[in-house]
């Protein structure tokens, strides 16, 4: 597709921090415009970033280095990562393009949805001490009901970052007692996001645990999961959608399921090599939103084309989060007949 003008300005996002939105538009008259997220409990090894205004000026001089041209994703992609933009401009830029060039094939494959009951940590009450609490779903209907059942049961009405109930007055251990309770036929996943804290005790029961520990402990990953084979056992800020890292975990027998997240990585078509070489290693992909999202949606267009097992996008209390879930309830209803006038 042939570019022909390329221009990015500042939004904000769900927690009042700047972003960057770049629009592209194409020779056909086409525009595309697509925001990017942040993450709150980002990971060391993430690509870099620029502050919002110093990505507007790099997407200015990527400007000049691809309008009036051709493009496909990947020769777009590794045109403007080999400069050392920050991932935010190129992500912009790369996901404006992915928007406007995917086109969303019927699939019959949906992912399953880790629904964010609470959430705790930098992400809300800190005397929550893990990040998330999940329980996997598979259809938003469902999810949508259960998160309103639970909701029954939490009578403070607070909210963490994503959209998942975190209550003053609870911890960690009323809220797995809760949700066993409430729940005792549902898969439950956690998020230790454990570069940010202790390395936590893995409570009983668990289906899924992401980031047990911190960035650096191999050993421990290793370790963990040879005594835990049963245990989906999810890198994040271990792997940062990095082929490499990804790589290495696989080798090191580390994990058996991993995060995906295009803006740790900085282009559409480098986080689809990180699915890849995790797919090539056998790991389950799950395709995550991040801490602060815009209204944007094409995370969950990006998870589909990515054949994710899992997504991961929040809790139905904040509209960022609710944006997703109404992307993945339009894709799907665009594939079942819908109703008719005539
Ligand atoms: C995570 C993400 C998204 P953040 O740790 O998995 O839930 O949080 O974007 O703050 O890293
Ligand atoms: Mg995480």
């Amino acid at each position: 597709m042939k570019i022909i003008n390329l221009s990015a300005y500042k939004i904000l996002a769900s927690m009042g921090n700047e972003t960057v939105e770049a629009k592209l538009i194409f020779d056909n008259g086409q525009a595309s415009m697509a925001s990017v997220p942040a993450g709150i409990s980002a990971g060391k090894y993430e690509v870099k970033k620029s502050l919002p205004d110093q990505a507007i000026r790099e997407i200015g001089e990527i400007r000049e280095r691809i309008i009036g041209r051709e493009w496909t994703q990947e020769t777009l992609d590794r045109e403007i990562s080999n400069h050392n933009f920050g991932g935010n401009a190129t992500l912009a830029v790369s996901a404006a393009f992915f928007k406007a060039s995917h086109q969303n094939l019927a699939t019959s494959h949906f992912p399953k949805l880790m629904l964010l009951l609470f959430e705790g940590a930098k992400h809300g009450n800190p005397n929550i001490k893990f990040q998330e609490f999940m329980i996997i779903e598979d259809s938003v209907e469902q999810a949508r009901a259960d998160f309103e059942q639970m909701r029954s049961h939490v009578l403070e009405q607070t909210v963490g970052a994503e959209g998942g109930f975190s209550p003053e007055s609870f911890n960690n251990e009323k809220i797995l007692e809760l949700i066993v309770q409430v729940f005792p036929d549902k898969r439950i996943a956690i998020d230790m996001a454990g570069s940010f804290g202790h390395d936590f005790k893995v409570p009983e029961g668990i289906f899924s645990v992401e980031d047990p520990f911190d960035d650096e402990s191999w050993d421990k990953w290793t370790q963990f999961l040879a005594q835990n084979p049963k245990l989906q056992v999810v890198g994040d800020d271990l792997t940062v959608t990095n082929p490499q890292r990804i790589k290495k975990a696989i080798d090191l027998k580390a994990i058996n399921a991993v995060i995906i997240k295009p803006n740790q990585n900085g282009t559409i078509s480098g986080a689809m090599e990180a699915v890849k070489a995790a797919r090539d290693g056998g790991l389950k992909i799950v395709v995550s939103h991040r801490g602060e999202e815009t209204d944007d949606d094409w995370i969950v267009d990006f998870a589909l084309a990515a054949r994710a097992d899992y997504v991961k996008f929040g809790g139905m209390d904040r509209g960022e989060r609710v944006a997703k879930y109404n992307r993945l309830l339009a894709l799907q209803n665009s594939q079942s007949p819908g109703p008719t006038n005539s």
